[in-house]
């Protein structure tokens, strides 16, 4: 574990080591770093408090991923896993970074810190304001922080200079009060992070299936025949996925891995809480792993599913589904005629992927309909994301493989609540029945014209468009694409605003004035005027449950997210409001009697939440019902994306460590790529290493291109790794700077942080 330092100025000092990645993952080294973790942070006594009540059925939701956890009965006493222990033990940490601490540090030395330090420095526990002209943040109280708020909003034009993030973690009852205030206030202006992740999921399914969220339930994994694991580390990300696919991969069910590089976790994997899985070696993961370019996914589907036609002619018929393609779906002549037109020495080059390889995949897919296609950032953060995930839909529509247990579409989404978020309404492109629905509830007529997004904000900033930034959890400034540009945009603003837990980049580069709201996190006991009170959250499989804290608040002038909204919307629109804000805010079950109302599937709202284990949102496309136009399913064509790489250059993709959750960095090593003591790494392949007359161990910077810009990262590492030709990785958000504000996937606006055409350069000096 790095130690605490005092200095903001002392980057990650260069004592990088690299060794070969393990051949087991998880284990005891799991079990030793969630100990190191938790004695670092909360302590062992309530660390271990925290985490035994952490995805229980009393407790409250992992602030990790957005894995679904098993039924109620089926629970264990330990529902975490190593990654989930380090978010409870940042939340829970000890430290504090209180108002002496900001009188100590001016900001203009804290914009000089990384992530890992402003991180450690502990919880924020008062209201800051960084005043226009000040050097130092300093408390304020919260009624004077509302009201510089509702000052800096009725200073501008219109409602829509400014805009309102969300991060997903953020719950059910917050996410609701949020998008209601910024309607009522009259702006659609609501990036999120999701803009950022899944996105592209939601518009590519929503076109091919009619519905924008995955069809399957936890319990399909016991059934699949074939799971395929497409742009997704689930060893690290979603740890507790990998207790499901063991159990599959067990009973011997087939694990795909498409994925440019060879995952520890997909390869071997021992469960950390069964120590004798480690003495034996663990369990084979995946049976078949794909090499992948990087961005080559769309070329290799197409190799498959041209390879599946060919099955089919071999099979008599049996290798693709015509009565459901005839039953269910549109597009198919059309679709097919494009496959068959399509060369495979491009489908071969551009995916790095042998024709054999794609023929070996496409005899395993037509022996069975219960087929389950997993995917995450591998697929959505490319120029080309919407292509690449409807490749996918086109694949499982070809064999039927959607309405039936054990088969169907599993986007796994990232934060905990981002499917959530969206669902009550976190959007800034609001459809009709949303905003009817809102008026006849509130009596107010919501803005019916569509607001920004995260890219559209940035752009917006930069124009002088929006003045005015809050941000409901999340860091704007290191999530976001071109680190740079995002930072000159921040600093442009009259006011940025965060509501956090703990420090991060975005809050130390500001506007002119700025501040800090502090927050109870997931943890934490929430105690309102109507007692103590529980939050919801809807994990990636649609299904919603409570979520209650055990811990103490870290301080006691933090607010929960909902009180902070609520105080917000009353200072700002005051007497104006349709809505009983601080009524509400005395007992959630009054927000979840409104967002019964609102939000379809939601009736009765209080009382299903309160069985245990919650209850699960329908999905029309498990019953084979397609809410598309026609009411059927779309074959998609798409065209084999351009790589567009001059000689020389290559293809970067953003990747996460296992030591960090999105820009937060819980340390500096990445066990499972074998790699210790640093983040500034580029994994190259060793012949490409060579081709440039670099070394391993060299540092390099890397130079992206686009449109005749440059971008450039300095002080790389080059480390040789088994990632094809042409491709390399780095760490998000190091490499954020490298990528283009205008590259990014038509159709979601998600920014192409995982195609980054790039040079690498010798580091000089
Ligand atoms: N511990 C931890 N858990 C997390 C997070 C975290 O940061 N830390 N973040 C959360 C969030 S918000 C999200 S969205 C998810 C992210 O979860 P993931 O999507 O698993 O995260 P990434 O590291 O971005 O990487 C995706 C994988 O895609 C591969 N990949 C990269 N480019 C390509 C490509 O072109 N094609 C293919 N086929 N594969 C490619 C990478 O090698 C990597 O294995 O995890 C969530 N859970
Ligand atoms: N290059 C590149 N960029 C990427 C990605 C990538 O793969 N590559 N991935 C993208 C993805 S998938 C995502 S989801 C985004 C993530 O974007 P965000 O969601 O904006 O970023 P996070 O790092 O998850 O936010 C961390 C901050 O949230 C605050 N926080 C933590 N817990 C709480 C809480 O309970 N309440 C509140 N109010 N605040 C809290 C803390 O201040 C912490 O510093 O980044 C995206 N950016
Ligand atoms: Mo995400």
């Amino acid at each position: 574990m790095p130690k605490r330092s005092d200095r903001p100025d002392s980057p990650e000092t260069g004592a990088l080591e690299v060794k070969p990645p393990p051949a087991v993952a998880g284990g005891t080294a799991a079990i030793a770093a969630t100990i190191a973790h938790v004695r670092h942070g909360p302590g062992l006594l309530r660390g271990a408090r925290a985490l035994l009540a952490m995805n229980q059925p009393n407790g409250f939701d992992c602030p990790g991923c957005a894995w679904p956890e098993p039924g109620a009965a089926e629970r264990s006493a330990i529902e975490f896993c190593e990654n989930g222990a380090k978010a409870l033990a940042w939340e829970a940490d000890r430290a504090r970074a209180d108002a002496a601490f900001f009188a100590r540090h001016p900001v203009a030395e804290l914009a000089v810190a990384d992530e890992l330090w402003l991180g450690q420095q502990g919880r924020l526990v008062e209201p800051m304001v960084l005043p226009a002209g000040g050097t130092h943040y300093q408390p304020i109280s919260w009624d004077d922080a509302f009201a510089g708020i509702a000052r800096a909003i009725s200073a501008l034009e219109t409602p829509a200079q400014a805009a309102f993030y969300t991060s997903g973690r953020t719950s059910n009852e917050a996410a609701f009060l949020y998008q209601l205030f910024v309607r009522e206030l009259g702006t659609n202006n609501l990036p999120d992070c999701s803009n950022l992740c899944h996105e592209s999921s939601g518009v590519a399914l929503k076109q091919a299936v009619g519905v924008g969220k995955g069809t399957v339930q936890l319990d399909d994994f016991d059934h699949a025949d074939v799971i395929l694991i497409i742009g997704q580390n689930p060893g690290t990300n979603h740890p507790r996925m990998m207790t499901t696919l063991q159990a599959a991969a067990r009973r011997g069910c087939h694990i795909v891995a498409i994925n440019p590089l060879p995952e520890a976790a997909l390869t071997r994997f021992a469960h950390p809480q069964h120590p004798f899985e480690a003495l034996e070696g663990g369990t084979a993961i995946a049976s078949m792993h794909l090499p992948v370019s990087v961005g080559g996914d769309v070329a290799l589907l197409k190799g498959v599913m041209k390879a599946l036609i060919d099955e089919d002619a071999r099979r008599h018929g049996h290798a693709v589904d015509y009565d459901f393609i005839r039953l269910h779906t549109e597009g198919f002549p059309a679709f097919l005629e494009a496959l068959a037109a399509e060369p495979w020495d491009r489908l071969v080059d551009d995916s790095g992927i042998a024709q054999a390889s794609m023929r070996e995949l496409a005899a395993l897919l037509a022996g069975t309909h219960r087929i389950i296609a997993c995917w995450a950032m591998g697929l959505t953060q490319h120029e080309h994301a919407i292509a690449n995930i409807q490749e996918v839909a086109n694949l499982l529509l070809m064999r039927g493989a959607l309405g039936r247990r054990g088969a169907g579409l599993c986007p796994v989404r990232g934060h905990s609540n981002v499917q959530g978020d969206r669902t009550m309404g976190i959007d800034h492109r609001p459809g009709p029945a949303l905003l009817d629905a809102l008026e006849r509830r509130f009596g107010f007529a919501p803005p019916p014209a569509h607001g920004l997004d995260v890219v559209g904000t940035i752009e917006a900033m930069q124009a002088g468009r929006v003045r005015v930034l809050f941000a409901l959890g999340g860091n704007f400034l290191s999530a976001a694409p071109d680190t740079d540009a995002t930072a000159q945009a921040l600093r442009g603003c009259a006011l940025t605003v965060h509501v956090a837990t703990k420090l991060n980049r975005a809050h130390v580069v500001t506007g002119r004035e700025a501040l800090l709201l502090p927050c109870l996190g997931r943890s934490e006991k929430d105690l309102q005027a109507g007692g103590p009170q529980f939050v919801t959250v809807e994990d990636s499989m649609g299904a919603v449950h409570a979520s209650q804290g055990v811990l103490r608040p870290a301080g006691d002038g933090l607010r929960s997210e909902p009180a902070i909204v609520a105080g917000l919307a009353q200072a700002v629109l005051g007497e104006r409001s349709r809505v009983r804000w601080s009524w509400l805010v005395e007992d959630y079950d009054r927000i979840r009697d409104d967002i019964a109302a609102v939000i379809p599937d939601f009736e009765d709202f209080n009382a299903r939440v309160r069985s245990p284990g919650g209850f699960v949102l329908p999905n029309p496309v498990r019953e084979l019902r397609f809410p598309t136009d026609s009411g059927r399913a779309r074959f998609t064509v798409h065209p084999v994306p351009a790589r567009g790489l001059a000689p020389g250059q290559l293809l970067l993709t953003t990747i996460r460590s296992h030591d960090q959750y999105n820009t937060t960095i819980y340390g500096l090593d990445d066990r499972y790529r074998g790699i210790r003591g640093g983040r500034r790494v580029v994994f190259m392949n060793e012949e490409d290493i060579r081709e440039r007359a670099l070394e391993p161990g060299m540092p390099v910077d890397l130079v992206s291109r686009f449109r005749g810009e440059t971008r450039t990262v300095a002080r790389f590492t080059v480390v040789a790794y088994p990632i094809p030709r042409g491709s390399a990785a780095a760490y998000f958000p190091e490499a954020n700077p490298l990528v283009p504000l205008g590259r990014f996937a038509p159709g979601s606006r998600t920014p192409a942080s995982k195609s980054i055409v790039i040079e690498v350069r010798r580091s000089t000096g």
